[in-house]
């Protein structure tokens, strides 16, 4: 299973995370970091996922999310795309996005508080459907 792990990190003590990471897993296998050209593709994605307020303080790799499709049909839409924000090996919370009659369009997205500002809101709604459009621009 192919999924893409996404690190944020607070660098300069300043209390937010300044610096996000990609690599690209596949069964459980690094298989290449982000290329310069990758990280320009999740450029808003990056900026999205800065505001989940999941990171960690400076070069700690705990907390992370973990994205990846589902049943990707032959015409290369997916039925589901899931979020998994990781504290190390375990599932902190998760959201999802389900495309129920395959026409490319996410009818359901699942999610609890996935920005951290103690409210389950459509905020937090929209920021899953800005993080799943743009990592499936990425098509891994
Ligand atoms: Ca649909
Ligand atoms: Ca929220």
């Amino acid at each position: 299973m192919r999924y893409l792990k996404v690190i944020a990190q607070d660098r300069s003590g300043q209390g937010a995370a300044d610096t996000v990471h990609f690599q690209f897993y596949e069964d459980e296998q690094l298989q290449r970091e982000a290329t310069e050209s990758d990280r320009q593709r999740l450029k808003s994605f990056s900026k999205t996922y800065l505001k989940c307020a999941w990171f960690n303080e400076g070069e700690g790799e705990e907390r992370h999310l973990r994205i990846f499709s589902q049943n990707r049909s032959a015409d290369g839409s997916p039925e589901t795309v899931r979020l998994h924000f990781h504290e190390g090996p375990l599932i902190a919370y998760k959201a999802a996005a389900h495309d129920l009659d395959n026409d490319g369009g996410l009818e359901v997205i699942l999610s609890s508080d996935v920005d951290n500002d103690g409210r389950s809101d459509r905020t937090d709604r929209s920021r899953v459907t800005a993080l799943v459009k743009q990592f499936l621009k990425v098509g891994w």
